[in-house]
Protein backbone atom coordinates (compact mmCIF):
# COMPACT_ATOMS: atom_id res chain seq x y z
CA UNK A 1 0.00 0.00 0.00
CA UNK A 2 1.13 3.65 -1.15
CA UNK A 3 2.97 5.30 1.81
CA UNK A 4 1.03 8.41 3.28
CA UNK A 5 1.76 11.55 2.14
CA UNK A 6 0.21 13.44 4.69
CA UNK A 7 -0.18 12.71 8.15
CA UNK A 8 -3.52 13.61 8.49
CA UNK A 9 -4.15 13.01 12.39
CA UNK A 10 -2.52 15.89 14.17
CA UNK A 11 -2.04 15.76 17.24
CA UNK A 12 -1.68 19.16 18.53
CA UNK A 13 -0.93 20.88 22.38
CA UNK A 14 -4.57 21.84 23.10
CA UNK A 15 -5.95 18.53 21.81
CA UNK A 16 -3.65 16.42 23.39
CA UNK A 17 -4.06 18.51 27.05
CA UNK A 18 -7.40 18.48 26.58
CA UNK A 19 -7.08 14.60 26.42
CA UNK A 20 -4.94 14.41 29.42
CA UNK A 21 -7.40 16.47 31.40
CA UNK A 22 -10.33 14.68 30.63
CA UNK A 23 -8.84 12.02 32.66
CA UNK A 24 -9.32 14.41 35.42
CA UNK A 25 -13.08 14.82 36.28
CA UNK A 26 -12.34 17.50 38.85
CA UNK A 27 -11.13 19.34 35.58
CA UNK A 28 -13.51 22.04 33.78
CA UNK A 29 -10.86 23.29 31.29
CA UNK A 30 -9.17 26.03 32.65
CA UNK A 31 -5.79 24.37 32.86
CA UNK A 32 -6.27 24.34 29.02
CA UNK A 33 -7.14 27.66 28.74
CA UNK A 34 -4.09 28.73 30.45
CA UNK A 35 -1.63 26.53 28.61
CA UNK A 36 -2.93 28.23 25.13
CA UNK A 37 -2.23 31.70 26.64
CA UNK A 38 1.41 30.39 27.17
CA UNK A 39 1.27 28.55 23.80
CA UNK A 40 0.15 32.16 22.36
CA UNK A 41 2.94 34.12 24.54
CA UNK A 42 5.73 31.28 22.85
CA UNK A 43 4.38 31.72 19.43
CA UNK A 44 4.49 35.43 19.57
CA UNK A 45 7.93 35.29 20.74
CA UNK A 46 8.84 32.92 17.93
CA UNK A 47 8.22 35.07 15.87
CA UNK A 48 9.79 38.41 16.88
CA UNK A 49 13.10 36.34 17.41
CA UNK A 50 12.88 35.12 13.57
CA UNK A 51 12.42 38.58 12.73
CA UNK A 52 15.26 39.92 15.64
CA UNK A 53 17.89 40.42 12.98
CA UNK A 54 15.57 41.66 9.88
CA UNK A 55 13.65 44.16 11.93
CA UNK A 56 16.23 45.58 13.70
CA UNK A 57 13.91 44.51 16.83
CA UNK A 58 16.89 44.50 19.34
CA UNK A 59 17.30 48.20 20.58
CA UNK A 60 17.72 49.38 23.74
CA UNK A 61 14.25 49.47 26.01
CA UNK A 62 13.10 52.60 26.23
CA UNK A 63 15.47 53.76 23.69
CA UNK A 64 14.45 54.88 20.01
CA UNK A 65 16.53 53.62 17.90
CA UNK A 66 16.00 55.69 14.66
CA UNK A 67 16.76 52.93 12.55
CA UNK A 68 14.18 50.88 13.89
CA UNK A 69 11.50 52.87 14.45
CA UNK A 70 8.24 52.72 12.84
CA UNK A 71 6.81 56.01 10.81
CA UNK A 72 5.40 56.67 13.70
CA UNK A 73 8.39 57.09 15.65
CA UNK A 74 7.19 54.18 18.02
CA UNK A 75 9.87 52.87 20.43
CA UNK A 76 11.21 49.84 19.88
CA UNK A 77 11.59 47.66 22.52
CA UNK A 78 14.40 44.93 23.50
CA UNK A 79 13.38 41.34 22.74
CA UNK A 80 12.93 40.40 26.79
CA UNK A 81 11.40 43.32 27.67
CA UNK A 82 8.53 42.75 24.39
CA UNK A 83 8.77 38.88 25.71
CA UNK A 84 8.14 39.73 28.92
CA UNK A 85 4.97 42.21 28.75
CA UNK A 86 3.48 39.87 26.39
CA UNK A 87 3.35 37.01 28.69
CA UNK A 88 2.35 39.01 31.18
CA UNK A 89 -0.56 40.39 29.52
CA UNK A 90 -1.68 36.42 27.91
CA UNK A 91 -1.25 35.25 31.33
CA UNK A 92 -3.09 37.88 33.19
CA UNK A 93 -6.20 38.12 30.33
CA UNK A 94 -6.57 34.21 30.40
CA UNK A 95 -8.67 34.85 33.77
CA UNK A 96 -6.83 31.82 35.10
CA UNK A 97 -4.30 33.31 36.66
CA UNK A 98 -3.55 35.02 40.30
CA UNK A 99 0.47 35.80 41.07
CA UNK A 100 2.83 35.94 38.65
CA UNK A 101 6.67 35.81 39.04
CA UNK A 102 8.99 37.03 36.04
CA UNK A 103 12.56 37.18 36.00
CA UNK A 104 12.37 40.14 34.34
CA UNK A 105 10.09 42.49 37.21
CA UNK A 106 11.41 42.35 40.89
CA UNK A 107 8.35 42.20 42.33
CA UNK A 108 6.07 39.72 41.60
CA UNK A 109 2.36 40.17 39.92
CA UNK A 110 -0.65 40.09 41.79
CA UNK A 111 -3.62 39.77 39.35
CA UNK A 112 -6.63 42.23 40.15
CA UNK A 113 -9.93 40.14 41.77
CA UNK A 114 -11.90 40.76 38.09
CA UNK A 115 -9.60 38.81 36.17
CA UNK A 116 -8.24 36.42 38.66
CA UNK A 117 -8.22 32.31 38.74
CA UNK A 118 -6.50 29.87 40.41
CA UNK A 119 -3.06 29.23 38.64
CA UNK A 120 0.29 30.88 39.39
CA UNK A 121 2.98 30.94 37.01
CA UNK A 122 6.34 32.02 37.54
CA UNK A 123 8.79 32.28 34.59
CA UNK A 124 11.72 32.93 32.61
CA UNK A 125 9.89 35.04 29.31
CA UNK A 126 13.59 34.71 26.99
CA UNK A 127 16.45 33.02 28.95
CA UNK A 128 20.01 33.74 27.36
CA UNK A 129 19.58 36.77 25.69
CA UNK A 130 22.97 37.34 25.85
CA UNK A 131 22.97 34.88 22.58
CA UNK A 132 20.43 37.11 20.78
CA UNK A 133 22.28 39.02 18.83
CA UNK A 134 24.61 36.35 17.14
CA UNK A 135 21.32 33.86 16.27
CA UNK A 136 21.91 30.81 18.70
CA UNK A 137 19.01 29.09 20.59
CA UNK A 138 17.09 31.01 23.09
CA UNK A 139 14.34 30.20 25.09
CA UNK A 140 11.10 30.74 27.76
CA UNK A 141 10.32 28.79 30.86
CA UNK A 142 7.65 28.14 32.99
CA UNK A 143 6.41 26.66 35.98
CA UNK A 144 3.04 26.46 37.31
CA UNK A 145 1.55 26.21 40.78
CA UNK A 146 -2.37 25.99 41.76
CA UNK A 147 -3.77 28.04 44.85
CA UNK A 148 -5.14 24.83 47.05
CA UNK A 149 -8.27 26.79 48.12
CA UNK A 150 -9.47 30.39 47.46
CA UNK A 151 -8.23 32.45 50.17
CA UNK A 152 -6.46 35.67 49.29
CA UNK A 153 -3.10 35.08 47.40
CA UNK A 154 -0.01 35.73 49.08
CA UNK A 155 3.36 35.68 48.18
CA UNK A 156 3.70 32.20 49.77
CA UNK A 157 1.68 30.48 47.45
CA UNK A 158 4.57 30.86 44.90
CA UNK A 159 7.11 30.54 47.47
CA UNK A 160 6.80 27.02 47.44
CA UNK A 161 9.25 23.78 46.83
CA UNK A 162 9.49 22.88 42.80
CA UNK A 163 7.81 19.23 43.75
CA UNK A 164 4.48 20.92 44.28
CA UNK A 165 4.40 22.49 40.87
CA UNK A 166 1.56 20.80 38.51
CA UNK A 167 3.24 21.45 35.16
CA UNK A 168 6.44 22.91 34.27
CA UNK A 169 8.12 23.36 30.51
CA UNK A 170 9.68 25.69 27.97
CA UNK A 171 9.96 26.33 24.56
CA UNK A 172 12.99 26.69 22.81
CA UNK A 173 13.55 29.13 19.83
CA UNK A 174 15.67 27.49 17.46
CA UNK A 175 16.30 25.58 13.98
CA UNK A 176 12.56 24.97 14.84
CA UNK A 177 10.29 25.89 17.66
CA UNK A 178 9.81 23.09 20.08
CA UNK A 179 7.48 23.15 23.08
CA UNK A 180 8.66 20.79 25.86
CA UNK A 181 6.01 20.07 28.70
CA UNK A 182 4.98 18.25 31.68
CA UNK A 183 1.73 18.08 33.79
CA UNK A 184 3.18 15.39 36.20
CA UNK A 185 2.80 12.18 33.95
CA UNK A 186 5.65 12.42 31.65
CA UNK A 187 7.02 14.54 29.13
CA UNK A 188 6.22 15.31 25.84
CA UNK A 189 7.75 17.92 23.19
CA UNK A 190 5.89 19.19 20.64
CA UNK A 191 6.71 21.16 17.39
CA UNK A 192 5.59 24.62 15.84
CA UNK A 193 4.33 24.16 12.37
CA UNK A 194 4.68 27.01 10.87
CA UNK A 195 2.09 26.88 8.27
CA UNK A 196 -0.47 25.58 10.74
CA UNK A 197 0.52 27.61 13.58
CA UNK A 198 -0.24 24.61 15.97
CA UNK A 199 2.16 22.72 17.91
CA UNK A 200 2.02 19.04 16.95
CA UNK A 201 2.98 16.50 18.96
CA UNK A 202 6.40 15.75 17.76
CA UNK A 203 8.32 13.92 20.89
CA UNK A 204 5.65 11.73 22.89
CA UNK A 205 7.07 10.19 26.13
CA UNK A 206 10.46 11.72 26.29
CA UNK A 207 12.86 9.63 28.24
CA UNK A 208 16.40 10.67 28.62
CA UNK A 209 19.21 7.64 28.71
CA UNK A 210 20.10 6.30 31.80
CA UNK A 211 23.77 7.20 31.93
CA UNK A 212 25.21 9.86 29.37
CA UNK A 213 28.18 10.57 27.03
CA UNK A 214 28.26 14.55 27.36
CA UNK A 215 28.76 16.64 30.30
CA UNK A 216 27.60 20.81 29.81
CA UNK A 217 29.26 23.26 32.71
CA UNK A 218 30.83 26.25 32.15
CA UNK A 219 34.53 25.29 32.55
CA UNK A 220 36.42 29.10 32.72
CA UNK A 221 34.82 29.08 36.15
CA UNK A 222 36.98 26.22 37.20
CA UNK A 223 39.57 27.45 39.79
CA UNK A 224 36.28 28.77 41.61
CA UNK A 225 34.82 25.13 41.90
CA UNK A 226 34.76 23.31 45.37
CA UNK A 227 35.99 19.73 45.65
CA UNK A 228 33.02 17.50 44.32
CA UNK A 229 32.32 19.74 41.04
CA UNK A 230 36.16 19.33 40.42
CA UNK A 231 36.47 15.66 40.63
CA UNK A 232 33.30 15.15 38.29
CA UNK A 233 35.02 16.73 35.90
CA UNK A 234 38.25 15.72 36.14
CA UNK A 235 36.40 11.98 35.64
CA UNK A 236 34.29 12.85 32.79
CA UNK A 237 37.96 14.10 31.03
CA UNK A 238 39.98 11.46 32.56
CA UNK A 239 37.98 8.72 33.64
CA UNK A 240 39.57 5.78 35.92
CA UNK A 241 37.62 3.13 34.97
CA UNK A 242 38.58 2.32 31.54
CA UNK A 243 35.29 4.01 30.43
CA UNK A 244 35.98 6.34 27.48
CA UNK A 245 36.30 10.48 28.36
CA UNK A 246 32.85 11.73 27.67
CA UNK A 247 32.18 14.81 24.99
CA UNK A 248 31.95 18.33 26.37
CA UNK A 249 28.85 20.35 25.08
CA UNK A 250 28.08 24.09 26.21
CA UNK A 251 26.19 26.51 24.30
CA UNK A 252 25.42 29.09 27.52
CA UNK A 253 21.71 28.75 26.96
CA UNK A 254 19.98 27.02 29.59
CA UNK A 255 17.07 25.90 27.52
CA UNK A 256 19.27 24.57 24.46
CA UNK A 257 21.61 22.88 27.06
CA UNK A 258 18.77 20.92 28.94
CA UNK A 259 16.48 20.31 25.66
CA UNK A 260 20.20 18.40 24.31
CA UNK A 261 20.39 17.09 27.96
CA UNK A 262 17.08 15.32 27.69
CA UNK A 263 17.21 14.20 24.17
CA UNK A 264 20.87 12.45 24.50
CA UNK A 265 20.96 12.33 28.33
CA UNK A 266 23.76 13.22 30.30
CA UNK A 267 24.48 16.41 32.79
CA UNK A 268 24.19 20.10 32.50
CA UNK A 269 25.76 22.22 35.55
CA UNK A 270 25.68 25.02 36.95
CA UNK A 271 27.84 24.54 40.16
CA UNK A 272 28.05 26.73 43.07
CA UNK A 273 31.54 28.56 43.18
CA UNK A 274 33.77 30.92 45.25
CA UNK A 275 32.33 33.91 43.28
CA UNK A 276 29.07 33.14 43.43
CA UNK A 277 28.23 30.85 46.30
CA UNK A 278 24.23 29.69 44.97
CA UNK A 279 25.29 29.13 41.39
CA UNK A 280 23.90 31.79 38.81
CA UNK A 281 20.67 30.09 37.78
CA UNK A 282 17.23 31.26 39.40
CA UNK A 283 15.22 28.65 41.81
CA UNK A 284 11.65 29.62 40.32
CA UNK A 285 11.80 30.00 36.80
CA UNK A 286 15.10 28.01 36.43
CA UNK A 287 16.28 25.10 38.42
CA UNK A 288 12.60 23.96 39.12
CA UNK A 289 11.15 23.97 35.79
CA UNK A 290 13.92 21.88 34.07
CA UNK A 291 13.97 19.76 37.27
CA UNK A 292 10.11 18.89 37.46
CA UNK A 293 11.21 17.53 33.89
CA UNK A 294 14.38 16.25 34.53
CA UNK A 295 12.22 14.00 37.10
CA UNK A 296 9.52 13.45 34.69
CA UNK A 297 11.71 12.06 31.90
CA UNK A 298 13.41 9.51 34.50
CA UNK A 299 16.81 11.74 35.34
CA UNK A 300 17.53 13.58 38.43
CA UNK A 301 18.15 17.33 39.69
CA UNK A 302 20.39 17.97 42.97
CA UNK A 303 21.65 20.72 44.26
CA UNK A 304 24.91 19.55 45.94
CA UNK A 305 23.01 19.25 48.87
CA UNK A 306 19.44 18.07 48.61
CA UNK A 307 16.94 16.92 45.55
CA UNK A 308 16.42 19.90 43.69
CA UNK A 309 12.71 19.81 44.01
CA UNK A 310 12.42 19.93 47.70
CA UNK A 311 13.96 23.39 48.36
CA UNK A 312 11.79 25.73 49.89
CA UNK A 313 12.79 28.95 48.10
CA UNK A 314 12.92 31.97 50.62
CA UNK A 315 12.71 35.20 48.32
CA UNK A 316 11.29 34.97 44.28
CA UNK A 317 14.48 35.74 42.72
CA UNK A 318 16.61 33.14 44.66
CA UNK A 319 19.61 31.12 43.37
CA UNK A 320 20.92 27.58 43.33
CA UNK A 321 23.63 25.33 42.05
CA UNK A 322 22.24 22.69 40.21
CA UNK A 323 23.29 19.36 38.46
CA UNK A 324 20.52 17.58 36.67
CA UNK A 325 20.80 14.87 33.71
CA UNK A 326 20.67 11.02 33.54
CA UNK A 327 19.98 8.98 36.68
CA UNK A 328 22.97 7.74 36.72
CA UNK A 329 25.00 10.63 35.74
CA UNK A 330 23.23 12.25 38.97
CA UNK A 331 24.12 9.42 41.46
CA UNK A 332 28.08 9.86 40.18
CA UNK A 333 27.63 13.15 41.97
CA UNK A 334 25.64 12.87 44.55
CA UNK A 335 28.16 10.25 45.64
CA UNK A 336 30.64 12.74 44.98
CA UNK A 337 29.05 15.34 47.35
CA UNK A 338 28.15 12.63 49.89
CA UNK A 339 31.73 11.85 50.54
CA UNK A 340 32.72 15.31 51.19
CA UNK A 341 30.77 15.37 54.48
P1 LIG B 1 20.19 35.10 31.70
O1 LIG B 1 18.91 34.84 32.47
O2 LIG B 1 20.86 36.37 32.08
O3 LIG B 1 20.00 34.93 30.23
O4 LIG B 1 21.24 34.00 32.21
C1 LIG B 1 20.87 32.68 32.22
C2 LIG B 1 21.78 31.90 31.29
C3 LIG B 1 21.35 30.49 31.10
O5 LIG B 1 20.56 30.36 29.95
C4 LIG B 1 22.65 29.75 30.94
O6 LIG B 1 22.54 28.41 31.36
C5 LIG B 1 23.58 30.54 31.81
O7 LIG B 1 23.05 31.83 31.90
C6 LIG B 1 24.96 30.62 31.25
O8 LIG B 1 25.77 31.33 32.14
P2 LIG B 1 27.33 31.55 31.90
O9 LIG B 1 27.45 32.52 30.79
O10 LIG B 1 27.84 32.05 33.21
O11 LIG B 1 27.92 30.20 31.54
MG1 LIG C 1 17.35 33.61 32.73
Amino acid sequence: HATEAHQTDLMTITRFVLNEQTKRPESRGDFTILLNHIVLGCKFVCSAVNKAGLAKLIGLAGETNVQASDSNGEEQKKLDVLSNEVFIKALVSSGRTCILVSEEDEEATFVEPSLRGKYSVVFDPLDGSSNIDCGVSIGTIFGIYMLKDSHEPTIEDVLQPGKNMVAAGYCMYGSSCTLVLSTGTGVNGFTLDPSLGEFILTHPNIKIPKKGKIYSVNEGNAKNWDGPTAKYVEKCKFPKDGSPAKSLRYIGSMVADVHRTLLYGGTFLYPADKKSPNGKLRVLYEVFPMSFLMEQAGGQAFTGKLRALDLVPEKIHERSPIFLGSYDDIEEIKALYAAEE
